[in-house]
């Protein structure tokens, strides 16, 4: 941390919509924070430790107005949003528009010009945060969808940082994407950055297309050559990089997101943890088997698909409510916004039937939990669990795939993975589905059922070792090496990118 006159600026910043911080009321009756739980977390903690980094973000709550603070050795710096800016910018521009466009329009996006306007000014506002607080030639790293123009704004004010973006869900095939009435900006935000990841290779192709469509700027494999004043300009038609201008080169390519494997094995390895597993399993009346579902409650997870297969199990008798149970924990999210809902509505609807057709005294089909849980008890579902069943009609990359994985030192427990998450690039020993194919997910729910020993074993050893492997810690440090060596190798130039060899 540097402080001159005109405040703390940072060597280290990670601008993300949200803080990594949750308020938390004490039993003295004030109120303080908590570190959120989550990988990103998790990955970057250290990091911002040793760097004496800040993370730029709003606090999650209306009209909080908060100065800078510290919490366990990072510096948060608050950025505050008031109600209509909740509704316009995140819950409307970046849940009801990007979030469905991006996941393939699952769900019909909303295209309303106040929430493209509001999503412009947050943006501004993020860009502004972290302008003020990075050091001369600091590394800024921008985080998902909510704020895509952000890279674009601070390369105009501040062209001495390095600027890294990672998208954590898809980036979609050039002809959904070109729905979006916004997609030229959108574009220009993002080429803003050094490099900008995505999750799976097919993801950075997708941008790349879009970039050739949309601008006719050159790329190569991972490259792309932004002619140098024109990377955050909204207004230019000029479809074409002219032969000899100065050029800025920008890396678009994969970085596959991971966990903190370490902290999952830990917990998985706890008595109180294993405990609380076989107790799960006894208070489900010890079936067969366990098949279990973590997901927020979301369209994009493919909820209803897999609830679909299962009651048609069911109803062909070729499973038995008395061996076969399913937990669903679908963690309330985003309950504002009108298709989620909906969804709520529907899957609510969908699993009282199943267990009113279905259901014994004492046996229930499906255990649907509406809630969310402490890390311990997911882990302790985990390892309760026979079948781990992520059905996503579309999904960056699913963590809770990795996670079961982790958890399982036992080497029991099979994986069955929807092959439109981006886990399934890399997961490539579960038993991988098109959860569109209802009798796909049905044959392999029974495939999983009866799979021998020595094969959920094989599996397994073979799906741990690339989820140890690739850890988040790895994943961040991969990003930012390619971030800081893109930063020293490719000064501004005024080669053509055909003349480079
Ligand atoms: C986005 C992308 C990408 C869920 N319920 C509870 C709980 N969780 C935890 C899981 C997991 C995380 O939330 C969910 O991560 P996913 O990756 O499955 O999905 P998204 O939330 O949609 O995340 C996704 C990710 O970003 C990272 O880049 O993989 O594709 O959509 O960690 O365990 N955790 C606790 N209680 C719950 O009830 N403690």
């Amino acid at each position: 941390m540097t402080t001159s006159s005109s405040g703390e600026t940072y060597d280290f910043v990670v601008v993300a919509n949200r803080l990594p911080v949750d308020s938390v009321s004490q039993p003295d009756g004030s109120s303080g924070w908590r570190m959120s739980p989550g990988g990103l977390v998790a990955a970057l903690e250290p990091l911002m430790k040793a760097s004496d980094g800040a993370w730029v973000g709003w606090p999650g709550a209306p009209d909080v107005e908060l100065d800078p603070f510290e919490h366990e050795g990072i510096r948060m710096v608050p950025i505050a949003l008031n109600g209509e800016e909740i509704e316009n910018y995140y819950e409307g521009f970046s849940n009801d528009t990007l979030w469905p466009l991006y996941h393939d329009v699952i769900a019909q996006p909303g295209y309303h010009r106040e929430w493209w306007e509001a999503y412009v000014a947050v943006n501004r506002r993020f860009a502004e945060a972290a302008a003020r607080i990075s050091d001369t030639g600091a590394t800024v790293w921008v985080h998902d969808y909510q704020l895509q123009l952000v890279p674009g704004m601070l390369r105009e004010t501040r062209p001495d940082l390095t600027i890294g973006f990672f998208n954590h869900i898809p980036f979609p095939a050039y002809g959904i994407f070109s729905q979006l009435p916004w997609r030229r900006q959108i574009i220009s935000g993002l080429l803003g950055a050094d490099i900008i990841g995505f999750q799976r290779v097919a993801d950075a192709g997708n941008f790349s297309r879009a970039v050739r469509r949309l601008f006719g700027y050159e790329t190569k494999g991972t490259r792309v050559w932004v002619p140098v004043g024109d990377s955050s300009d909204e207004t230019t038609g000029d479809r074409s990089s002219v032969r000899g201008a100065p050029v800025r080169r920008v890396i678009a390519r994969a970085f596959p997101i991971s966990i903190d494997a370490t902290s999952y094995v830990e917990l998985a390895g706890q008595p109180e943890v294993q405990a609380r597993a076989r107790q799960i399993r006894e208070e489900l009346g010890n079936p067969k088997t366990i098949m279990l579902g973590v997901d927020r409650l979301d369209y994009t997870k493919g909820i209803g698909h897999r609830l679909k297969a299962f009651g048609e199990l069911l109803a062909e008798h070729r499973v038995d409510v008395e061996d076969v149970t399913l937990v669903q924990v679908a963690s309330p999210s985003r309950e504002r916004v009108a298709s989620y809902m909906q969804l709520r509505d529907e899957i609510e609807l969908t699993v009282g039937r199943i267990n009113g057709d279905y259901g014994s005294i004492g046996h229930t089909a499906i255990n649907y939990l509406h809630q969310g849980y402490p890390r311990e008890e997911m882990v302790a579902l985990y390892l309760a669990a026979d079948i781990m069943l992520v059905t996503a009609l579309r999904d960056g990359m699913n963590l809770v795939a990795k996670e079961y994985v982790a958890t399982r030192a036992d080497l029991g427990g099979v994986l069955i993975l929807s092959e439109f998450a981006g886990a399934s690039d890399d997961l490539r020993q579960a038993l991988l589905i098109n959860p569109h194919d209802i009798d796909g997910v049905k044959d392999a729910i029974i495939a999983a059922i009866d799979m021998p020993h020595a094969e959920r074993r094989r599996r397994m050893r073979a799906l741990r070792k690339r989820v140890l492997e690739n850890d988040v810690v790895k994943w961040s440090r991969v990003f930012l090496d390619e971030l800081a060596h893109a930063s020293t190798s490719h000064p501004v130039s005024h080669e053509h990118p055909e003349e480079r060899k």
